[in-house]
C-alpha cells in the first residue's frame, strides 16, 4: 500500500537548492513531471555560504517547498583530503538555507544527507536509529558531521518551531551529471572514466583504489529525485529516512560490471596505498518500503545509462 499524499506539490513553487549537481538537476528533471512551479538560482547570483544573500533570495521569491540538494561533495580521497571545506561549507550551505526557510514561512523543506551518517562499523543494513551509535569512518567524518547537523536541525525545527522540515538519507549516487574528475569523484564515475580512457588508449590495465573488497549499494541519482518527490507529498516524520536501493555489490564486482558497460576488457590492478573507506554500507530500506516506494533501475542499466551519459558530455566538451 502506498503512502497519501499529504502535502501536494501541485501548484506550489519549488526551490531547487543545487540545480547544477547531480542530484539538483535530477530533481529538477523529476519536478518537470508534476504540475508545479520550479525555481532555481545561480551560484554567481546567489552564494548559498553567505547568509544574508540567502534569507534575501528566499525572501524575494517565497517558495513553498525547498529541496536542499546544495552541498560540497565528493569521493573517498577529496573527503579525506580537503577536511576542512566539507565540514564548513555543508554546515554553512545547510544552516543558512534552513534558517531562511523558516524566516520566509517555507511549508516544506526536505534536506538531503548521506550513509555516511552512520557508525563505521554499524549493524547491516543499516536502520535510522544507528545514527550516533558509533565512531564514524575517519575518511569521510567531516562530511558525515556536517550532514549529521543538517538532520538535526531539521528535527530542532520541528521540535521548536513547527516546520514540517524533513531529512533523507540516500546511499551512494552515481547517474547523469556526475562528477568524473578522478580527484574528486566518486568510485562509479572514477571507474567509467578509467575504463573508458584505457579502451581508447589500449592501456592493458586500470587502477582501483583499495583492495577491492569493501561492499557499497548503489543508487541512480533518477531513483533517488523520484524517491525525493515521494517523500516530499507523503512522508512529515521527526526521524530522517533511508533511501536505497538493496543493490549492494563489492569494489571488485564493481569494477567487472563497470568494465562490461565500458567494454573494457583489460585487467584490474589494485593499489593498496589508497583508502578502502567503510567495509560496508548498506541502508535499512524498511520504512521507506512501509511507504510503498522502490527503486526501479537496476545497477547494470544505470551503468549503461551512465556511461552514455559520459560519453555524449565528452563529446559536447569536444
Ligand atoms: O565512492 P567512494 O569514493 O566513496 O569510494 P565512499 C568507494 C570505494 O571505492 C572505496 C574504492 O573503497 C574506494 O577505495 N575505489 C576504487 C575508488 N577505485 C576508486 C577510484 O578510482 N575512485 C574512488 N573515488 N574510489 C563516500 C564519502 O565514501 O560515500 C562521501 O566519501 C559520501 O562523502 C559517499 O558520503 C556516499 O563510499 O567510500
Amino acid at each position: 500500500m502506498t503512502a497519501p499524499i499529504v502535502y501536494p506539490l501541485a501548484g506550489k513553487r519549488v526551490y531547487v537548492a543545487g540545480h547544477r549537481g547531480m542530484v539538483g538537476s535530477a530533481l529538477v528533471r523529476r519536478l518537470q513531471r508534476e504540475p508545479c512551479d520550479i525555481v532555481t538560482v545561480e551560484r554567481g547570483q546567489v552564494d548559498l555560504r553567505h547568509q544574508a544573500a540567502v534569507g534575501d533570495w528566499l525572501n524575494a521569491t517565497r517558495p513553498q517547498a525547498v529541496f536542499v540538494a546544495a552541498a560540497t561533495v565528493g569521493g573517498i580521497l577529496a573527503n579525506d583530503t580537503r577536511p576542512a571545506e566539507f565540514l564548513y561549507d555543508n554546515l554553512v550551505i545547510e544552516t543558512n538555507l534552513i534558517e531562511a526557510a523558516r524566516r520566509a514561512g517555507v511549508e516544506k523543506l526536505l534536506f538531503l544527507g548521506s550513509s555516511c551518517i552512520y557508525p563505521r562499523l554499524a549493524p547491516q543494513p543499516m536502520p535510522e536509529d544507528a545514527l550516533l551509535s558509533g565512531p564514524l569512518e575517519p575518511t569521510n567524518q567531516w562530511y558525515a558531521i556536517a550532514k549529521i547537523a543538517g538532520l538535526k536541525l531539521c528535527a530542532a525545527y520541528r521540535a521548536q518551531y513547527g516546520c514540517d522540515f524533513i531529512s533523507a538519507q540516500p546511499t551512494n549516487l552515481y547517474g547523469p551529471g556526475d562528477k568524473f574528475d578522478l580527484a574528486a569523484s566518486h568510485v562509479v564515475p572514477a571507474l567509467i572514466a578509467k575504463m573508458h580512457h584505457a579502451k581508447v588508449t589500449g592501456a592493458p590495465s586500470v587502477e582501483i583504489w583499495g583492495t577491492g573488497t569493501p561492499r557499497r549499494e548503489f543508487l541512480h541519482v533518477d531513483d533517488l529525485a523520484d524517491a525525493l518527490v515521494f517523500l516530499m507529498q507523503r512522508y512529515s516524520e521527526d526521524s530522517h529516512i533511508n533511501v536505497g536501493s538493496g543493490e549492494e555489490v563489492s569494489i571488485a564486482e564493481l569494477a567487472r560490471a563497470v568494465g562490461e558497460a565500458v567494454g573494457f576488457r583489460g585487467a584490474f590492478h589494485y593499489a593498496a596505498d589508497k583508502p578502502d573507506g567503510a567495509p560496508r554500507k548498506l541502508v535499512d530500506r524498511a520504512r521507506l518500503e512501509a511507504l510503498g516506494w522502490r527503486a526501479s533501475i537496476s545497477l547494470r542499466e544505470g551503468l549503461d545509462d551512465a556511461y552514455r551519459w559520459y560519453r555524449a558530455a565528452a563529446d559536447r566538451a569536444a
